[in-house]
């Protein structure tokens, strides 16, 4: 497996990449332009910017997370086909500096969503948290208006200078069904992995964060079955998926383990994290150990081992611990130590497994 390590870019992160390479192991920078809008086409002095500054630390941007898909794509309207042509050339443009793989990922409106982004654990740490029931009792609509009237109602996702478009969406979104977004998938994937493949790029798709529906709208990349479908959409090696344990982790009748062994060959890019889940609903980020929350974590790398995982992997959010300040998930100090984690797995599982084939070879000595 190569590590990477997820960066927002000079000035937009409050780590650098001085910092990260301090962080054993880590070999790639997973990247993107975050100034671009969803559906521009990437322009080549920017990406040549962070590739001069990745390498001058001796990293590579093999990953880059996320190319954003425009909403009318996911909605299927006419207009998509524009928005497809400036993703080709983006693809075009991002194998010119050696990228191997695009993270992107499908949901409408909403990217992650989380209903505090600060919330408390007992050790004084915070972390993110979703509260289900505050979000099943929401009516987008009404909560627009509020937010409104009272900008103290917000939410992580509902800042006030997003409320025209989030209107504007929500009406557009009525009446699509899961089917129609599993269309408007197939009809992108169609365009799209073509167009990898020439250029040896492998497109994964992110899962849906949290993977069930939020305020009525559609998602699908949200359990094993779904994404089944979603790689049989397009046959290729090059329409991946980026496992992430922590978003799929949140429904707990998402088996990971079994996941990683059916779809090993098809993961390009593993986000690993921890999430604890509560009987109500409720999930909040925890440390990467596998004791602090609800995902087998041991397991999972467990499984992309003995798959002989080669592709790229990274820690996902992390809490917020020794009062450092960061983007909400994005600290240094706990993915480090997720890193540090994620080693030791893996290097213990190495070690049994030079031992099993090193007393295997004694037995057919003697
Ligand atoms: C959150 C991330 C997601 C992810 C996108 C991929 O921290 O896991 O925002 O990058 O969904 O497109």
């Amino acid at each position: 497996m190569k590590m990477g390590f997820r960066w927002y870019g000079e000035g937009n992160d409050s780590v650098s990449l001085r910092q990260i390479k301090q962080i054993p192991g880590v070999e790639t920078i997973v990247w993107a332009l975050h100034d671009r809008q969803a559906g521009e086409e990437w322009p080549m002095d920017k990406i040549l910017e962070v590739k001069q500054q990745a390498e001058q630390y001796g990293f590579n941007i093999d990953v880059v997370e996320s190319v954003n898909v425009h909403e009318d794509i996911k909605l299927g309207l006419p207009t998509r086909d524009q928005y497809i042509e400036n993703y080709k050339r983006t693809i075009e443009k991002l194998a010119k500096v050696g990228v191997k793989v695009i993270c992107y990922n499908f949901m409408p409106v909403f990217d992650w969503l989380r209903t505090d982004l600060y919330k408390e654990h007992e050790d004084g740490s915070t972390a993110l948290f979703f509260e289900k029931a505050k979000v099943d009792n929401i009516d987008p609509m009404e909560l627009v208006d509020k937010i409104a009237k009272n900008p103290d109602y917000t939410m992580p996702g509902w800042e006030p200078e997003r409320l025209e478009n989030l209107s504007k969406l929500f009406e557009a979104y009525k009446g699509v069904t899961e089917e129609d977004l599993f269309n408007n998938l197939e009809y992108f994937l169609k365009e799209i992995v073509p167009v990898a493949a020439e250029n040896d790029i492998k497109m994964a798709i992110h899962p849906d964060d949290p993977p069930f529906s939020i305020f009525g709208l559609p998602r699908i990349v949200t359990n094993q079955e779904n994404i089944r479908r979603i790689l049989k959409l397009v046959e290729s090696p090059y329409n991946g998926v980026t496992l992430c344990t922590g978003s799929l982790g949140s429904n707990p009748g998402n088996n990971l383990v079994e996941m990683v062994k059916e779809f090993a060959e098809r993961i390009p890019f593993a986000h690993v994290r921890n999430v604890k889940v509560y009987e109500n609903g409720d999930f909040i980020e925890t440390s990467h150990w596998q004791q602090d929350g609800s995902v087998d974590v041991a397991g999972v790398m467990a499984a992309y081992h003995e798959a002989g995982f080669t592709g790229y992997i990274r820690p996902d959010h992390g809490r917020h611990i020794w009062d450092e300040q960061c983007r909400p998930g994005y600290g240094l100090y706990d993915r480090a130590l997720g890193i540090m984690y994620l080693l030791g797995i893996w290097d213990s599982l190495e070690l049994s497994k030079a031992k099993t084939s090193s007393n295997n070879l004694e037995l057919k000595t003697f």
